[in-house]
């Protein structure tokens, strides 16, 4: 009798399976529809990192935000892409801040501006966002804060409990080895706010992220939130090999402690059954999975302006499947989110034919299970 019963329950499961990747018409891993991932809010619009740019992602349809974390002097986690805030914010038009203007090694790289850790939140808070890529609206600039990751947790919530579905967080730790030389080390912070915020387990809508590894394991051993393992590169050669190079080539925690191993064998599958011990994900970059070939017909070594416009960029190249990537981490119950997605013609492969949508259909089709996008609506509309 209890056999038949558990064999109901089986029969029930697949039927319940089935329809529900049916759903979502793509080989994803829990057969759910890819998640699209509003990268550093909807960034292609409006200052990335600010409350305003999440809200719009949000608006737009976009399943997560996407918040990096940097600390401040004070401590507090905050909404950056670089520790830096020179490019992203008005902070070096601000006299009251000029000597502030340091010098700084991030990640074995020395830069010059103006540091995250040596304001005060309450400083950073009189700072205002700008548009960081010139190619992008500039008309918002000046207008909006820097918010903290509390803010973002709380803009999270509030629009789930409005809109009736759940937004989440994919938070990104920043330089995890360079906030701990500045005795700012951000995993307890972490972990703390999504206390606070009584996320912090396996059930809430959080996506832990990081370039570096040491921390990821640490976090494995500390929080039950999903975590996920980015995977960087330089670059890919004319014939769309990925090519590796520093500072993109390993995590920075490998290059401190003298592991010589690079991103690309975090990819192998051994790799993937290394990450699988500590991690729930891998982030890699999109070029892994569908990668771009260039045309040399002069044979100068370089890749050629194969439509004519003056510059040499994506639309000049077309697409090649690198490696079956998405298949080997499924194998292992690893989740694929691959970054980052741009609408701008120049990041689109000419394969594409100047489409968005296409590239977004490919990755779909391929299995993926999110897309770090900066057009969260395109995103969302090709899904
Ligand atoms: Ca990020
Ligand atoms: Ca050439
Ligand atoms: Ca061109």
């Amino acid at each position: 009798m209890q056999k038949i019963v558990l064999a109901g329950v089986a029969v029930l499961g697949a039927a319940l399976m089935v329809s529900s990747a049916a759903q979502s018409r793509y080989p994803t891993l829990n057969g759910s529809l890819p998640l699209v991932i509003g990268h550093r809010g909807a960034s292609g619009y409006l200052p990335e990192h600010t409350l305003e740019a999440y809200m719009m992602a949000i608006e737009m349809g976009a399943d997560y935000i996407e918040p990096d974390l940097v600390a401040t002097k004070d401590g507090v986690l905050i909404a950056r892409h670089e520790p830096n805030m020179i490019a992203t914010t008005d902070v070096s038009s601000r006299p009251e801040f000029a000597n502030r203007k340091s010098k700084k090694m991030v990640d074995g790289i020395e830069e010059e501006g103006f540091f995250a850790s040596d304001f005060t939140l309450a400083e950073i808070k009189t700072l205002r966002a700008v548009q960081a890529f010139a190619e992008r609206p500039q008309m918002f600039n000046g207008k909006y804060q820097i918010p903290t990751l509390e803010e973002v947790i709380a803009l999270a919530k509030t629009e789930s409990e409005k809109r009736k579905r759940i937004i989440g967080i994919y938070p990104e730790t920043k330089h995890p080895t360079y906030h701990i030389a500045l005795d700012l080390k951000l995993e307890d912070r972490l972990i703390a706010v999504l206390e606070k915020a009584g996320w912090n387990n396996a059930e809430a809508p959080v996506f832990i992220q990081s370039f570096e590894q040491s921390n990821l394991i640490e976090l494995n051993k500390k929080t039950n939130v999903r975590l996920v393992q980015l995977l960087d590169a330089d670059d890919v050669d004319l014939n769309g090999k990925i090519t590796f190079a520093a500072p993109y080539d390993r995590p920075f925690d490998w290059v401190a402690k003298g592991d010589k191993r690079t991103f690309g064998d975090l990819l192998t599958r051994a790799g993937l059954a290394e990450i699988k011990t500590y991690a729930d994900g891998v982030g890699p970059w999109k070029r892994y999975i569908v990668s771009v070939k260039s045309v040399d017909a002069n044979n100068d070594g370089k890749a050629d302006d194969v439509n004519k416009d003056g510059a040499v960029n994506d639309a000049d190249r077309t697409v090649v499947i690198n490696r079956n990537i998405i298949r080997d981490a499924h194998r292992l119950g690893l989740l694929v989110h691959a970054w980052t997605f741009r609408n701008e013609p120049r990041r689109l492969a000419g394969s594409y034919a100047n489409s968005p949508i296409n590239e977004y259909k490919q990755f779909y089709n391929l299995g993926i299970d999110g897309v770090f996008s900066d057009f969260p609506d395109t995103a969302v509309r090709a899904r």
